[in-house]
């Protein structure tokens, strides 16, 4: 959840519910400032679509007509509560039209339909045609966190999205076309599972981060308040908080 990669456009998760869209907002509006062809696009979860702050950015997006896509991830729980006990709309992307702009539900298990009804809206949104709000149906196979122990479900119920998986059946898809071999599938996912095995030995391995590191890149400026911190826990022996001056 907690990545960013700036390079890859790729601005940052956080654990805020609902974060998402105001930054998408805020990155649009960059975009369209700075006449960049480019498009915003900002993530959210069920439990996420009546955060207030949700519809403040959408708002913003639609009035201003900026290059954004909302995209609702509807796993069916927030956390472990039912989607349709969480909200009154049939479908999540019904709440697109308070803002009037186009929302629209995709399979979000199958690959192509997602990507389709993505690259409609980001054809709209390039054209300054506003936001679109996508709700793509899919399901979670784990639970919110390690160690839930998922009394709001049932096997069945997990099996039968598992047996739509997008990634099988975008597979089989393209097997059936011609257009990739059993063989090599197995041979992308072997290379792909090397290089996630590399990095999980790369962390296990790594030095921790010294204490002082927690205070980089937290400000363009470090207040000097903050900056008392990071020297104390430079010079420390145990990279520890000046506790004299705890309150
Ligand atoms: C603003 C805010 N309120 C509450 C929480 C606590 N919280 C963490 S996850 C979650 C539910 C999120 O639901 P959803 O977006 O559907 O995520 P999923 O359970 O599918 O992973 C809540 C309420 C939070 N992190 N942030
Ligand atoms: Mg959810």
């Amino acid at each position: 959840m907690h990545i960013a990669d700036v390079d890859a456009g790729m601005l940052g998760a956080n654990g805020i519910v609902g974060a998402g869209p105001p930054l998408a907002t805020g990155a649009a509006l960059s975009i369209d400032y700075q006449d960049r062809d480019q498009v915003a696009v900002g993530f959210l979860g069920d439990g996420a679509v009546a955060q207030g702050q949700v519809h403040e950015a959408m708002n913003l997006a639609a009035t201003w007509d900026l290059p954004a896509i909302f995209v609702i991830e509807n796993n069916h729980y927030g956390e472990g509560t039912p989607v349709e006990e969480q909200h009154n709309v049939d479908n999540l992307s019904d709440t697109a039209q308070a803002h009037d702009i186009p929302g629209l539900t995709v399979d979000g298990m199958d690959i192509t339909a997602v990507a389709e009804a993505v690259g409609e809206a980001r054809a709209r949104a390039r054209a300054g045609d506003g936001p679109t709000l996508i709700e793509a149906e899919t399901y979670r196979y784990r639970g919110h966190y390690e160690g839930d122990e998922e009394p709001y479900r049932d096997e069945d119920e997990l099996e039968r999205w598992k047996a739509r998986d997008p990634i099988d059946s975008f597979k089989e898809r393209l097997i059936d076309r011609g257009e990739l071999t059993a063989e090599e599938f197995d041979e992308l996912e072997g290379e792909i599972e090397a290089e996630i095995d590399a990095a999980v030995e790369y962390a296990q391995n790594a030095e921790p981060p010294a204490p002082h590191e927690a205070y980089d890149d937290m400000f363009a400026e470090t207040p000097p308040e903050i900056e008392r911190f990071a020297t104390a826990a430079r010079t420390s022996t145990d990279g520890g908080h000046p506790g004299g001056e705890r309150r």
